[in-house]
C-alpha cells in the first residue's frame, strides 16, 4: 500500500489488477455459450447510457432504492449508530451517498472504492465540498479482495460498507460469495454492511425493465461490441447482433443475451469466431433475490442479516449485515 498526497484529498492505492479485457474476450468468445463478461460494459458511453438506463420508466431499480434510501434513511442512521466510517464499493452518481452522509449523525470519513481513478476522483471531490467534517479517504482497489483500510484522523466507532444499486445482483451466488467474504473481512468483527437488492417480482416487471421501450437498454447491451470494435479492433456488425433479456424465474435472474441475427464469422485481434444464425452470446445476469435465499448467501460469508428494509411494494429492499 502507498499512499500519494493528491490535493485536497489523500488517494490509498492498492495498485490493482488492470482488466485483461482481451483474455477475458478470447476466452468467453471460446467457450459454449459463448459469452462476454457485464463488467466490460462501462466504458465511458456505456455509463452514460446506464445513467439513461435509471430514467427509463420501466427501470424502476435506482428509482425505488433512491426512494427507500429517503424514506428510511433516519432509522438506518439510528440503528448503524453515530461516528462510522463508510466505505461504498464503487462509486456512483453519488445521490445514494449524499443522503446516507446527510442522515448519519457525526461520520468521521468517507472511503470510496473504486478501480477508476478518474471516478475515484470525480465522486470525493464533488462530495468534499459539501461535506467539510467528513475526511475523504478515497482507495483505488478492487472490492473483491479485502481492503486495508486508511485509518480516518477521529477515531471511527465502526466501520460501514455501503454496497447498494443491487450490483452484487450482476455476480453468480459463487462469486456473490466470494465478495461478501472479502467484506466481512474489511469491516472487521464490529464493522457492518448496508447492501442494496432487488428483490423478486412479477416477471413481467423484471422483463420491462431490462428490455425499455426506447431501446436505451439494448443499446447498453450492444455498446459491448462497439467498444469491442474500437479497443480490440473487432470487426462485430452492429447491424446483425440485438439485444435480448429474459427472465428465468427459477434461478430469480434475469439473463441478457446478445443473439446473432444470421450465420457470421467475426474477427477480434486475428482470430475468427463462427456465429450460427440465432447463437445467443451470453453477457449479463441480474440476480433478484428472496429474504432466504439473500440470508443464506450472507451466511455462506459468515454474515447475518441484522435488519432489513424495502419499499412499500417490496420490489427493492436495503439489508444491514453483521458478522455471524
Ligand atoms: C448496475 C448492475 C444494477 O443489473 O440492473 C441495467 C445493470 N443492466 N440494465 C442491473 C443493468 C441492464 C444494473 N446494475
Amino acid at each position: 500500500m502507498n499512499t500519494v498526497s493528491a490535493d485536497p484529498v489523500e488517494l490509498t492505492d492498492l495498485h490493482p489488477s488492470r482488466d485483461d479485457l482481451l483474455g477475458d474476450v478470447l476466452a468467453g468468445l471460446s467457450g459454449t455459450p459463448k459469452r462476454l463478461p457485464s463488467k466490460y460494459f462501462y466504458d465511458r458511453r456505456g455509463s452514460e447510457l446506464f445513467e439513461e438506463i435509471t430514467r427509463q420508466p420501466e427501470y424502476y431499480l435506482t428509482r425505488v432504492e433512491l426512494a427507500l434510501l429517503e424514506a428510511e434513511c433516519a432509522d438506518i442512521a439510528t440503528v448503524v449508530g453515530r461516528r462510522v466510517h463508510v466505505v461504498e464499493y464503487g462509486s456512483g452518481s453519488g445521490r445514494k451517498t449524499r443522503l446516507l452522509l446527510d442522515a448519519l449523525e457525526d461520520p468521521v470519513a468517507y472511503t470510496p472504492v473504486e478501480i477508476s481513478r478518474s471516478a475515484l476522483v470525480g465522486s470525493v471531490e464533488r462530495l468534499d465540498r459539501e461535506f467539510g467534517p467528513v475526511q475523504m479517504l478515497p482507495v483505488l482497489g478492487d472490492f473483491t479482495q479485502p481492503i486495508p483500510l486508511p485509518e480516518p484522523e477521529r477515531e471511527a466507532r465502526r466501520v460501514l460498507v455501503f454496497f447498494p444499486g443491487s450490483t452484487l445482483g450482476n455476480l453468480t451466488h459463487t462469486e456473490a460469495v466470494r465478495l461478501l467474504t472479502a467484506m466481512r473481512e474489511t469491516i472487521g468483527p464490529k464493522g457492518a454492511a448496508l447492501i442494496g437488492i432487488d428483490l423478486q417480482k412479477s416477471p413481467s416487471l423484471i422483463e420491462a425493465a431490462y428490455n425499455d421501450a426506447a431501446g436505451v437498454t439494448a443499446a447498453f447491451t450492444l455498446n459491448l461490441l462497439v467498444r469491442l470494435n474500437r479497443e480490440l479492433g473487432a470487426n462485430f456488425d452492429l447491424d446483425a447482433f440485438r439485444h435480448r433479456a429474459v427472465y428465468q424465474p427459477g434461478t430469480g435472474r434475469i439473463e441478457t443475451f446478445i443473439d446473432s441475427q444470421r450465420a457470421q464469422t467475426v474477427s477480434v485481434h486475428g482470430k475468427s469466431f463462427a456465429f450460427a444464425a440465432g447463437e445467443a452470446m451470453q453477457v449479463e445476469y441480474s440476480h433478484k433475490y428472496t429474504d432466504e435465499g439473500f440470508a443464506e448467501l450472507a451466511a455462506r460469508a459468515g454474515l447475518r442479516v441484522v435488519q432489513g428494509w424495502n419499499d412499500p411494494q417490496d420490489w427493492f429492499g436495503l439489508r444491514l449485515l453483521q458478522p455471524a
